[in-house]
């Protein structure tokens, strides 16, 4: 049985007031759901597509991650698209599911390697190809999801030493773009004993 902290920072890209990235956290008693969307583009129909996938990540929760994608794909056909990023941490039995779509990355600082292989197309949009990643999670175990709003550079192991909103907030400050919304989500995985709550 794992426990998960999570902390997200978010900002809105310079000359905007809606913010076109959204994120969904979901904790249920044997999982959490993480999702982290970037509306495509920026600005109000960004918005309202991050948005519309919010809802239904909340709708469709207990949906695998590939169903779920189904979802979003058949939901965000009336907007702009997105590109996001689902994780599930199976507290549980200690394992982790993550899929990514486009500019949404899913950075793995765990014992047992997560292979994320990148999918294509832009959701909403015919076409999409994702397949989801499977590992295992044990104490001490990291993940970090970031839209591209965040530099590709940034080297998440630097702010490991930072508990997870301190860390988020860290990433974001040192290696967000000004031009772009931008969201840094940090979910940290500690060992606990059965029965308490994740
Ligand atoms: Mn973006």
């Amino acid at each position: 049985m794992i426990s998960v902290e999570i902390g997200v920072s978010q900002r809105t890209a310079v000359g905007e007031s809606v913010c076109g990235d959204g994120y969904v956290v979901v904790r249920a008693p044997s999982s959490s759901l993480i999702a982290v969307i970037d509306g495509l583009g920026h600005g109000p129909a960004a918005h309202e597509a991050a948005r519309k996938a919010c809802e239904i990540v909340l709708e469709c929760q207990r949906l695998s991650l590939a169903d779920l994608l189904h979802a979003l794909g058949i939901g965000l056909a009336s907007t702009r698209g997105a590109c996001l990023a689902l994780v599930r941490i199976h507290t549980d039995r200690d394992r982790v599911a993550a899929l990514a779509v486009g500019n949404v990355e899913v950075v793995g600082i765990t014992k047992h390697p997560i292979s994320m292989v990148p999918g294509r197309g832009i959701v909403g949009r015919p076409r999409v190809v994702a397949r989801p990643a499977e590992s295992s999670l044990t104490g001490g175990d990291r993940l970090v999801v970031f839209t591209d709003g965040i530099s590709r550079r940034v080297n998440v192991r630097k702010y490991l030493h930072l508990p997870a909103q301190r860390a988020a907030d860290s990433m974001l400050r040192e290696h967000g773009v000004s031009h772009d919304d931008a969201t840094c989500l940090v979910a940290d995985c500690r060992e606990s004993s059965e029965g308490s709550v994740a």
